[in-house]
């Protein structure tokens, strides 16, 4: 645990051996039951949080609800101001949280620092968009009418995260909700807690510095029954929680069925398709990357290549002999391109993965294994593993969170390889590899990627924060970060004013007393 700075970084984020798990902002308070955060890095424990209690939980409700009525008058560039200074800490951090983020999930030092930078650019984004939280003006139908929209904040936003991403989601779903003036109440990922407590003691800092409400932020810490209390609760407007297709189909039916709003971003099913005018050298990057990257732990992995035939071969013996390039061990080493899976969990699902590809009728062409020895300790560490496979598989039509990437082979038109790509359950991402217009914009088109994010010469993952990120079916709809994915985060009201004299009724409609 000294290794590597990781202490010194536990320190300036104020994590310390047993924190307090439940925070009105600045005012913490406990129960006495821990969760245990061990690093997938060592096996080592790094701390230790205490869970939300049902009466910890009102109490948070109760800051949040109170804070929200100072911020949601507050204008909404001044709220932009605070999400500046929110970046500018994030700045001052960027290295002991990246550092944090990698030894507590296990990506890379350069993947942690990058998911705070995608924190950092969030906040960008929504200092400018604070200016920008605009609705139309309508024509009116009845004579000296005016008409128009506006957006007006929503209340408590409760955030349920996953370990893979465990501050930036966070962040893409506070900047936004902020500036818009909601509150938010998060929920880290129960495998990911001490990321939780450094994020939230960095924005406790800054809610304090500029005497605002410590509710404008808050923490509850747990498994599932403490995400429950927020689904279940009516006093919470907007879920947004990020995780696997299961779990959101739990939380969307619980919110759903109190008509609550909720935005998911649930699991993938990520291809790149490579087609004959590929260019093999990008390929390979954006394809090893892609299911390498996190140890294949981002929703937008890639988890499918759909090769054509003619250059099937080609391909595969370049991406082959790139796995043989790969160094696995710490993370923190910036000379591996590989760390561990988050549990042992997480190593049993990559195990039976390549068990279920090979009585399935697969072929390994790069073999698995669960390392062990020096270095490997926590038993977390898995070699990258390839299998030829069809899309029928069932294990194919299922997200292993791990890096076991799947060959396909298609043939004729690429029209074929679209239906593969769009033919399983869910719809993050998808890429295709091509110098040909006519392919890469079929790929585009109506007919193309049924998937919320579609690439052309760019892997499946790694997206920018400017777009809209999220995907459709399975993946669940919801879409979070750029564009104008801020909308959620608020209610929309329509206004008709009259300045006459008369009351005109709409639609024509004569009613004389
Ligand atoms: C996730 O895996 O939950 O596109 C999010 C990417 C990142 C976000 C992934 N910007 O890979």
């Amino acid at each position: 645990i000294l290794d590597f700075g990781i202490q010194e970084a536990l320190q300036q984020l104020g994590v310390s051996e047993d924190n307090k798990g439940t925070s009105t902002g600045s005012n913490w308070f406990s129960s006495k039951e821990m969760i245990s955060s061990y690093s997938p890095v060592d096996g080592e424990l790094i701390g230790k949080v205490e869970t939300t209690t049902a009466e910890d939980y009102e109490k948070v409700i109760q800051t949040a609800t109170e804070a929200f009525k100072t911020w949601r008058i507050m204008p909404a560039p001044q709220r932009g101001e605070i999400v500046r200074q929110f970046g500018e800490a994030l700045r001052e951090l960027k290295e002991p949280l990246g550092k944090l983020v990698s030894y507590e999930m296990g990506k890379s030092y350069q993947e942690g620092l990058g998911e705070v930078q995608e924190m950092i650019d969030i906040c960008d984004f929504a200092v400018g968009l604070s200016r920008q939280l605009h609705g139309l003006t309508m024509h009116s139908e009845r004579p000296g009418h005016r008409m128009y929209e506006q957006y007006h904040p929503l209340g408590i936003v409760g955030i349920i995260s996953a370990f893979n991403f465990p501050v930036a989601v966070w962040a893409w779903n506070t900047a936004l909700a902020w500036i818009c003036g909601d509150v938010c109440v998060w929920k880290p990922s129960e495998k990911t807690p001490l990321c939780g407590i450094a994020c939230q003691n960095i924005i406790a800092k800054v809610l304090k510095d500029n005497n605002l409400p410590e509710g404008i932020s808050c923490l509850i810490n747990g498994d599932y029954k403490v995400g429950e209390m927020m689904t279940t609760d009516k006093r919470i407007p907007l879920i947004s929680a990020t995780g696997s297709t299961r779990m959101g189909k739990i939380v969307g039916a619980t919110v759903g069925q109190r008509l609550g709003k909720s935005l998911l971003e649930l699991g993938g099913n990520n291809a790149i398709i490579v087609t004959p005018d590929a260019d093999i050298k990008m390929t390979v990057i954006g394809a090893v990357f892609g299911a390498v990257g996190t140890a294949g732990q981002r929703c937008t992995s890639t988890r499918r290549l759909i090769i054509h035939e003619s250059i099937y071969d080609k391909v595969k013996n370049a991406i082959v002999a790139a796995y043989g390039q790969l160094r696995i061990g710490n993370p923190l080493d910036e000379n591996n391109h590989v760390g561990p899976l988050i549990d042992t969990d997480a190593v049993k699902g990559y195990q039976n993965a390549l068990q279920k590809v090979v009585e399935e009728g697969g072929n390994i062409v790069v073999e698995g294994a669960v390392l062990s020895g020096e270095g490997y300790e926590s038993g977390c560490y898995v070699k990258p593993a390839i299998a030829e496979a069809d899309n029928s598989f069932e294990i194919v039509q299922h997200e292993t969170f791990a890096p076991v990437l799947y060959l396909l082979k298609y043939s004729g038109d690429i029209e074929n390889a679209i239906e593969t790509q769009n033919g399983v359950a869910q719809g993050l991402s998808s890429a295709i590899m091509t110098n040909n217009l006519r392919e890469a914009e079929r790929f585009l088109s109506h007919a193309g990627s049924d998937c919320g994010i579609a690439n052309v010469n760019i892997g499946t993952s790694g997206a920018e924060i400017g777009g809209a990120f999220g995907g459709e079916k399975e993946t669940g709809g919801g879409r979070e970060s750029g564009s104008d994915a801020w909308k959620v985060y608020m209610r929309r009201q329509t206004n008709t004013i009259n300045y006459t004299t008369e009351l005109p009724l709409a639609q024509g409609i004569k009613f004389d007393l």
